[in-house]
């Protein structure tokens, strides 16, 4: 099939899902097209069977807002034409669904139907597209998408909640190669960051308010009072900034690193032994998906998805949000006794099976297929 993908190209879980998804349909044979601003974060390859086309927005001073939807939707018009692009995959409703359906109208002025599949991911639909400025637009966005899926039950059911949705939603998962994080533990360098007997705790996120950063140094705090132990802070966002001065202020700033973005998620986790997501709410939560995959246990809250991806006592332990003095509990169960942590590594890892991306991408070109199908109909 040729594949078009719309995504955000930055650090955030849906851009990693979306890029990760292209290159696992290029291996199976697809022919996949990335039509976005930028070249996705995780995107290194461009071969035969992936392609990428910018998205260019023109700036003009008359506008207050530049009209990316606009040029969006012009350019999948442009590519759908141009390699025939059979499927329109986006990932995320606003504003990509949006722009979808109007390429899509346009399209059929001259007889081309290209099917759209949107992929929800949480923001677009817990914190931004359910806000009373954009939700008739992505009501309708979601209701004219010819499938639509959600990345866990918990997001669906939010979906359903939030919106008048006559669509069905499908549950499809995000995943993990887990070959990816089979690492040679030899090459961990974990020496780098802590001494032998430091055990090294980490939380990744784009920093924004919903990942309790605050949460994540009180835990480190009232760890690295019982053991020796180091964090490893890894993103950007505007909880950064707040959070290098909480360090000051709890006197532990020599004990946490702040690595900014970092294409080397593997390798940190590689050398981790605990992963921190206290978030206020997360549809699913890749990053704690990664980690386990690396065979690091999860200590998280117990919202949205997460409970679909942690098994409390079993991969991690998860507690309300904000319950700093649990998660601090439950982090010192696991890494006070080198059995038990053990325990937790292998039951990670384990766990992180469950969502193995040769389980879940079979899911997605059933979907492109039925949507192919249902076309064909109507062409
Ligand atoms: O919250 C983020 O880190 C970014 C955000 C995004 O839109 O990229 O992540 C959302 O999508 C990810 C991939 O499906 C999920 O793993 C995250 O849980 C979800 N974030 C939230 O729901 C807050």
């Amino acid at each position: 099939m040729k594949i078009g993908i719309v995504c955000y190209p930055t650090f955030g879980g849906s851009g990693v899902v979306a890029t990760e998804l292209g290159l696992e349909l290029s291996k199976r044979g697809h022919e996949i097209h990335f039509i976005t601003y930028n070249q996705p974060v995780r995107l290194e390859l461009l071969g035969n069977n992936v392609h990428f086309h910018e998205v260019n927005v023109p700036e003009y001073p008359l506008f207050h807002y530049q009209p990316y939807e606009l040029a969006l939707s012009s350019k999948l018009v442009d590519m759908v034409k141009l390699h025939n692009i059979e499927v329109l995959h986006v990932h995320y409703a606003i504003p990509h669904a949006y722009a979808a359906y109007m390429a899509q109208k346009m399209l059929r002025e001259d007889n081309i139907y290209v099917p759209i599949v949107t992929t929800l991911h949480g923001t677009d639909i817990t914190l931004v597209g359910s806000h009373p400025f954009y939700k008739p637009a992505v009501t309708f966005s979601i209701n004219k998408s010819d499938a639509v899926t959600a990345v866990s039950q918990s997001l669906k059911d939010d979906t359903l909640r939030l919106f008048d949705i006559k669509n069905d939603i499908n549950v499809v998962t995000n995943f993990i190669d887990i070959n990816k994080f089979n690492h040679d533990f030899t090459d961990c360098q974990r020496a780098m960051m802590a001494t032998d007997d430091e055990k090294i705790i980490t939380h990744i996120s784009n920093m924004r308010e919903v990942k309790r950063i605050p949460d994540v140094i009180n835990i480190f705090y009232n760890i690295q009072k019982e053991i020796p132990a180091k964090l490893m802070m890894v993103g950007e966002g505007p909880e950064r900034e707040p959070a290098e001065r909480l360090c000051q202020k709890l006197g532990i700033s020599d004990k946490v690193v702040f690595f900014g973005n970092s294409n080397e998620i593997d390798r940190i986790l590689c050398f981790s032994d605990l992963f921190l997501l206290p978030s206020k709410t997360e549809s699913f939560g890749l990053s704690a998906l990664e980690a386990m995959a690396s065979g690091v246990p999860v200590i998280s809250s117990n919202t949205g998805g997460i409970p679909e991806v942690n098994k409390e006592g079993f991969s991690g332990f998860l507690s309300n949000v904000g319950d700093v003095e649990a998660m601090s509990k439950n982090a010192l169960h696991i890494l006070k006794s080198e059995a038990v942590l053990k325990q937790f590594k292998t039951n990670a890892k384990l766990q992180a099976k469950n969502f193995d991306i040769h389980q879940i991408v079979p899911k997605y070109e059933a979907i492109y297929q039925d949507t192919l199908n249902k076309c064909q109909v109507l062409n």
